[in-house]
């Protein structure tokens, strides 16, 4: 594995000069950490073990449940496919340091965009209730509820588009969600937690870049 990544460091130099153009947020020394990283991350053998074409479902869904602490198999889900761009079933590293960009240090715009993503599982531009009621039931229920948590939960969706529906059609568009969460920031995770706290992004970005800058 040493003389691999050895073999490789010119490669890899010069696809992180590439990304860091590329992609907001990295400069080129951390775009080469975070490939350094991948690269670890993929070669990790678990049993989902298929090749080196980058970070499928389970790999993923491992990182983000053990280093950014989410626990909502949903979500998880979702937060895979969108930064699974070109939908393959992978995570290249292009599409690893683009949704991290986002994800560790996106701007408000940006993160507006990625939750509406993240929330819009069919991807037909619009959060409905049906996609609403599925993500909120599925982040809640681990807390013991009263009797009905359906009807808990179906309460909670129509205070929620009381809120967000702008244009009052019965689902959130792009702009009604962008409109709501720019005058009330905590609306931005209204249907769960899909980007990481203030910590594991620190400890993250102090284990990928601090000890990959180490001699
Ligand atoms: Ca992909
Ligand atoms: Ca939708």
């Amino acid at each position: 594995m040493a003389d691999m990544s050895a073999m490789n460091r010119k490669v890899i130099k010069s696809l992180a000069e590439t990304i860091s153009k590329q992609v907001e947020h990295f400069s080129k020394t951390e775009a080469e950490c975070l490939i350094l990283e991948f690269n670890t991350l993929v070669r990790e053998p678990t049993n989902s073990d298929r090749g080196v074409q980058g970070l499928d479902r389970a790999k993923f869904r491992n990182i983000l449940l053990n280093t950014f602490g989410m626990t909502d198999d949903l979500i998880m889900d979702r937060v895979f496919r969108t930064f699974d761009k070109d939908n393959d079933g992978f995570v290249s590293i292009k599409e690893w340091i683009e949704g991290l960009a986002v994800f560790l240090r996106g701007t408000l715009d940006e993160r507006i965009k990625y939750c509406f993503h993240v929330y819009d599982s069919n991807g037909d531009g619009y959060i409905s209730r049906e996609e609403m009621f599925r993500m909120l039931k599925s982040s809640l229920i681990r807390q013991p509820t009263e009797e009905d948590p359906d009807e808990g939960i179906k309460d909670l969706v129509e205070m929620t588009l009381k809120k967000m529906d702008n244009d009052h059609d019965g689902r959130l568009s792009f702009e009604d969600f962008e409109k709501a969460v720019k005058e009330e920031n905590l609306l931005l995770e209204a249907f769960g937690t899909c980007l990481p706290d203030t910590t594991s992004i620190a400890m993250f970005e102090h284990h990928v870049f601090q000890e990959c800058l180490q001699p």
